[in-house]
Parts: structure tokens; C-alpha cells; sequence
């Protein structure tokens, strides 16, 4: 039986990782004395990765839960493995392409409504932010969901780091821009960047949080590394991934889902299981790893911290 064994140079393009990386995992290979291509072995390129993270000493932070604790937390393998990220595809499986995303250097452009635009190196901000664990539920519009403890800062922190200006309503984040890796990016239907915006209401509300880690280690690539915005009250799609820019304005933003579909997606995405969405209901939810469907909570369970944004928007969609 003749099998091809690539070796790491032979690697398609979209699967390739930094020389170090490569080095190492050949030298894992070698010690284990296995003889299959470092392409196999997934897992030990993701452990190699987080030991070459310069942020890795930040965590675990320590856990803040004025949120409440939400329950069960989802298996890491599971919210690791399983993912919505379009850019290195539509199905849920792209967390092994999403390793060749290159996360150091790393630039956050800061522009807009601010009081003086800037750029900050992903390091640089992340020493200056105030850092915690919080545990929060996440609930994706197709309907399943997950518990995961996130680790980061309150989005309230960067926005008082931004210095918006007093017009500045909204702020919109994007994601890294770079078809190469993220050849989903190649596909011109849908409107790249990934960008993602909220009111600055939301954003300085509490509970808004970038996550910069997760499970007690730096995030993983297929998750937003290196920073995204988790904002638990609203749909998953809401919580762009992998940001290059935030930007303040005083004009709602359209986004990337809004752009693509309007009449299914719009700007506020607060999550309610008495709104369907139109083409399936939203009143349960199968939490990853589970067997059984749950009730979807209003706000998702967040009401009580978030429910007063929305008292003067009720002429809003503020379901979808
Ligand atoms: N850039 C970018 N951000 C994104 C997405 C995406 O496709 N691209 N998908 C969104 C959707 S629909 C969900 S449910 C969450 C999934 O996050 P997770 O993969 O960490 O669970 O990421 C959101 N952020
Ligand atoms: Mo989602």
C-alpha cells in the first residue's frame, strides 16, 4: 500500500503555519516517532501555538461573576472545534484552516469620532486593559448555543481608551481583511470586511466584552484571536471576530449580515424566542454537546443588565 505522506513544505498554501511552529511539531513528530505529517496532528500545533503566545502569561485572569454563573460550561473541545467564522468558510469545521491565520504583528486602527485617530499594536493595548474572566452564554441565530468563560476586558474600558468624541453614536468593528489566508474572502458575494457595529449605549454598557482569551488561555485563531467582541444579549453574529479597526460615527452602520440579507438580519440582533426569524423559530435552543433542547430567554438571559437600552427604541426592530 503506497500512501503519500506530505511533508511540511508540501503543504497547501491555506494549511501552512509559521516556520516555528513547523519546526516544532516536526520535532514532536520525530520524538513520538510517528510517521505522519505534521498535518495530522492538528492538536499539537494548536498546544505549540499557545506556548509561543507572548500574552500567554495574562492568563487565567480572574473571574468576575456580577453576571451570574449560567450553568454548565460547554466542553472546550466542543466550542473549539465547532464554529461560525465565514472567512475560512461556511461550514462549522474551519477551525484547523483558521491556524494559518498569522495573529503577531497585529494593528488596531482607531479612527473616526475620537479625539485623536491612532494606531495600537494588539500587545501594547492588551497590557493596558484592565483583564477578567467572565462566564456568559452565547447563542448563535441557527439556534444552538454554548456556555463559555471568555477572558478579556469591558468593551467599556477601549471605548473610554478610543476617546470618542460627544457626536459619535455607534461604534463599528472589522475584521482583518486578507483573502490569502482567509480565502473565504475571495468570494465576492458577500460584502468583506466582516464588520460589526453597536450602539454607544451598548457598548459601554457592562456587559459588552472583548474577549482576548478563552478557557484560561489566549483565544484561539478559529474563535477571534487575537480580540472579538462577545456581546452575550444579542445573536452570535453580532461578535466579530479577529478586529483591525473601530471606528466612531454618528450614522448606524449597515453590516455584514444586514448587507447580505435585510430582510433577516438587521443592526440591534437582541436575542427573543418569541421573534421568529423568518424562515425558523428561535423560541429553543440545542446548547452544543447536548442531546436536548432548552428555552431561549429573553435578551438571553441578560435582560435584567440590558433590558433599559431598548426602552426608548421601541419603534426599533430590535428582534432581528
Ligand atoms: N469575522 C467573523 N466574525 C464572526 C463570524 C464570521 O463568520 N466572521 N460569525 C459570527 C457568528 S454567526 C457566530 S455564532 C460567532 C461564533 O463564534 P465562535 O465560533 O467563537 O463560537 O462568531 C461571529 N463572528
Ligand atoms: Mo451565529
Amino acid at each position: 500500500m503506497l500512501i503519500k505522506r506530505l511533508r511540511g513544505w508540501e503543504l497547501p498554501e491555506r494549511r501552512a503555519t509559521s516556520e516555528s511552529l513547523y519546526l516544532n511539531r516536526r520535532a514532536l513528530v520525530q520524538a513520538m516517532g510517528l510517521g505522519i505529517a505534521g498535518a495530522a496532528l492538528p492538536g499539537l500545533a494548536l498546544a505549540d501555538d499557545k506556548a509561543a503566545d507572548p500574552s500567554a502569561h495574562f492568563y487565567p485572569a480572574k473571574r468576575d461573576d456580577k453576571f451570574g454563573t449560567p450553568g454548565p460550561i460547554t466542553a472546550e473541545r466542543l466550542a473549539t472545534t465547532y464554529n461560525n467564522y465565514y472567512e475560512f468558510g461556511t461550514d462549522k469545521s474551519i477551525w484547523r484552516d483558521a491556524q494559518a491565520l498569522q495573529i503577531r504583528p497585529w494593528t488596531i486602527k482607531v479612527s473616526g469620532m475620537v479625539e485623536k485617530p491612532f494606531e495600537i499594536g494588539f500587545d501594547d493595548l492588551l497590557a493596558k486593559m484592565p483583564l477578567e474572566e467572565r462566564v456568559y452564554r452565547h447563542r448563535c441565530v441557527e439556534t444552538w448555543s454554548m456556555i463559555v468563560p471568555w477572558s478579556g476586558f469591558a468593551m467599556k474600558a477601549l471605548v473610554e481608551f478610543c476617546k470618542p468624541t460627544g457626536s459619535a453614536k455607534y461604534v463599528v468593528m472589522q475584521t482583518l481583511s486578507k483573502p490569502s489566508v482567509m480565502f473565504g474572502q475571495k468570494d465576492f458575494l458577500y460584502p468583506w470586511p466582516y464588520t460589526e457595529g453597536l450602539a454607544i449605549d451598548e457598548a459601554t454598557n457592562d456587559l459588552a466584552f472583548i474577549a482576548t482569551g478563552l478557557y484560561g488561555k489566549p483565544i484561539g485563531k478559529q474563535n477571534g484571536a487575537p480580540l472579538r467582541l462577545v456581546a452575550p444579549w444579542k445573536y452570535g453574529f453580532k461578535n466579530v471576530k479577529a478586529i483591525v479597526s473601530v471606528e466612531f460615527t454618528d450614522k448606524r452602520p449597515v453590516c455584514f449580515w444586514e448587507k447580505l440579507q435585510s430582510s433577516e438580519y438587521g443592526f440591534w440582533a437582541n436575542v427573543n424566542p418569541q421573534v421568529p426569524h423568518p424562515r425558523w423559530s428561535q423560541a429553543t435552543e440545542k446548547p452544543l454537546g447536548s442531546a436536548e433542547r432548552i428555552p431561549t430567554q429573553i435578551y438571553n438571559g441578560y435582560g435584567e443588565f440590558v433590558a433599559g437600552l431598548y426602552t426608548n427604541r421601541k419603534s426599533e426592530k430590535l428582534f432581528m
